[in-house]
């Protein structure tokens, strides 16, 4: 079904978080989402989110960039064209753009809303189909206090919201972190998962040390402990301990997966759809995974509910191995959509009707936009 693009608007929505969010590199008090709208000559409008963590501290596009690289570089691209699907839409983006992947996966996602919408179609049914409608997805306890951090894992058990946790370390020295995620794991007791994210935090010595006590300590998985660059680290760790690695900062595109795999790592990998450029372009990353049997996960960079809804539908395409995060909605105070996601028993549904599913509320949009 091809459309034309008529037009794009963007802009800059701040959402204050429910409490601190504690990283290795940055503490979030609120959240940057970057919200486009795609309109074609059709008669159909669709939606888009790019959001990165911790302006620059985390990924090298800052929401500011993004909405800079949409508006000054993209989007003059693509007006006025006629495209039959996400394939043209990406060579002509990628001929005249480099990297940026998180703008190009809001306009990937919006034009993936706009085409469900015409057809009638979710956008799941233009991935290939979902293999499922409830997708699991844990919680990050990273309020920065290892008694919060128990408190609060254990009323999300008890309201069975979450049954798998992922902590976050790596900004404290290496005894300190150890003794929150054990303590940690020993408070939420032996069958509730536990897994930490390093966030790039250590180098080779210090994670050897690391994962031999985290290992012992019954911690299931460990990611991306050591910096991005360093593709060896990673190979080196995965082969060297029982407890998996899990892949993020360093596997963003089919391309890095490619080399992580043919160099001998096991694991898993952490698929996102702002480090690969959009959902189809994620999927890509999986395949490489599933050609080398490596195992996925369903990764956030604490989007909204579009964004999110926007990787749900690309994850509920496969076989997610280690589960999702998609939990971004439920870390803000607010949000911008009609319908917030049902989260419950540890899963999310996803979303069904035309598109993403989704509606946007325009007054709440106005509302948190930056002036
Ligand atoms: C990351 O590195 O995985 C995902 C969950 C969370 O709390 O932070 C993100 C980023
Ligand atoms: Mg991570």
């Amino acid at each position: 079904m091809s459309l034309t693009i008529e037009s794009v608007a963007c802009w800059l929505v701040d959402i204050p978080t429910i409490r601190p969010h504690k990283l290795s590199m940055a503490t979030m008090g609120c959240q940057t989402l970057t919200i486009i709208r795609m309109t074609c000559a059709q008669g159909v409008i669709g939606w888009g989110e790019a959001t990165t963590i911790g302006g620059l501290s985390y990924g090298s596009e800052s929401p500011e960039a993004i909405k800079s690289a949409i508006e000054c570089y993209l989007a003059p691209l693509l007006c006025g064209k006629t495209f039959n699907g996400v394939a043209a839409l990406a060579d002509v983006m990628n001929a005249s753009v480099k990297g940026n992947t998180f703008a190009k996966s809001a306009l990937e996602t919006a034009f993936l809303d706009a085409q469900g919408k015409v057809l009638g179609l979710p956008v799941s049914d233009l991935l290939g189909g979902a293999l499922t409608e409830r997708l699991p997805v844990l919680w990050t306890l990273a309020s920065g206090d290892t008694e919060k951090d128990i408190e609060e894992g254990k009323r999300l058990l008890a309201e069975g919201r979450h049954n798998t946790f992922k902590l976050k370390i790596g900004a404290r020295a290496l005894e300190v972190d150890i003794r929150h995620a054990l303590a940690i794991k020993s408070a939420l007791g032996g069958d509730v998962s536990i897994r930490v994210d390093v966030n790039q935090a250590w180098d080779l010595t210090t994670a050897i040390k690391g994962m031999t006590q985290l290992q012992d300590g019954g911690i299931d998985l460990v990611e991306q402990p050591t910096p991005q660059w360093d593709r060896q680290a990673l190979i080196t760790l995965s082969q060297r301990f029982a407890v998996p690695i899990l892949a993020d900062e360093s596997v963003a595109t089919s391309h890095d997966g490619y080399a992580l795999a043919s160099n001998g790592f096991s694991g898993a990998f952490a698929l996102k759809i702002a480090k690969a450029g959009g959902p189809v372009q994620a999927l890509k990353l999986a395949h490489v995974a599933q050609a080398a049997g490596i195992g996925l996960y369903g990764g956030t960079m604490l989007e909204g509910t579009l964004g999110s809804v926007a990787s749900l539908h690309a994850w509920s395409t496969i076989n997610m191995q280690w589960g999702t995060e998609m939990f971004g909605p439920l870390l803000l105070k607010d949000d911008i959509v009609v319908r917030p996601l049902d989260f419950s028993d540890g899963q999310v549904t996803l979303p069904q009707g035309p598109g993403l599913g989704i509606e946007i509320d325009a007054d709440k949009l106005n509302f948190y936009a930056r002036k």
